[in-house]
């Protein structure tokens, strides 16, 4: 009933809402391509639009440090949609599979303790390049090299402790996003100012 009522208050505001009421009813977003890329059909033709993800992840340090907010502002603002989130400890075997590719560096034990000595916040992003974009955004992975302006140039000083984590590439963000999320926990909505950060 609560659902129903926010419901038309949604779709009074953003008409293009009611495409999707089956979905937002039911509680759960309309069936998504996992990976880093999901077709979804917009609404002025039936072209299906390419749309490009990326997981991001606030790490242990930076959710102590109360960064949790000011990091999803910056993708907010930037005009990207936030389509999947979660807070959660992290397993070490989800992260031996997150850092695979780390397994041999010196720093990798610690690298594991330090991911799972607090919870993570795990989202996923969307949005045109926001791959290539977030790993901008984010900076340096040592944030004495980062940019002043990056998240990791503005709150850290150390790469052991760098707040926050963004997919390489569209390859790794696939695997990633399949890593930390299940099919139904992204949510395919459409932004009433997706107008106005794209021209789709
Ligand atoms: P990235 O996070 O910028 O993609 P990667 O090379 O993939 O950087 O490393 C993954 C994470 O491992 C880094 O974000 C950082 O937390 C940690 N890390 C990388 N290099 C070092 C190091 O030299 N010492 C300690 N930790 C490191
Ligand atoms: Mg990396």
């Amino acid at each position: 009933m609560l659902r129903r009522r926010l419901f038309h208050t949604l779709t009074h505001f953003c008409p293009r809402i009611q495409q999707t009421e089956t979905s937002l009813l039911s509680g759960f977003p309309c069936p998504l391509q996992h990976g880093h890329r999901s077709a979804w059909h917009g609404t002025k033709s039936d072209v299906p639009d390419v749309r490009e993800r990326t997981l991001i992840a606030v790490k242990p340090d930076g959710v102590q440090r109360r960064l949790v907010g000011q990091i999803i502002q910056r993708f907010e603002q930037r005009g990207f949609k936030l389509v999947g989130l979660k807070m959660l400890k992290a397993s070490e075997d989800l992260l031996s599979e997150h850092y695979c590719e780390l397994r041999t560096k010196p720093f990798y034990h610690s690298l594991l303790s330090y991911m799972t000595s607090g919870p993570v916040v795990a989202m996923v992003w969307e949005g045109h390049n926001v791959v290539q974009t977030s790993r901008i955004m984010v900076g340096h992975t040592n944030p004495a090299e980062a940019q002043t302006g990056t998240v990791r140039g503005d709150f850290s000083t150390h790469v052991s402790r760098n707040v926050v984590h963004a997919s390489d590439s569209l390859e790794g963000a696939q695997r990633e996003i399949q890593l930390w999320f299940q099919a139904n926990d992204l949510l395919d909505w459409d932004c009433c100012d997706q107008t106005s950060t794209s021209d789709v």
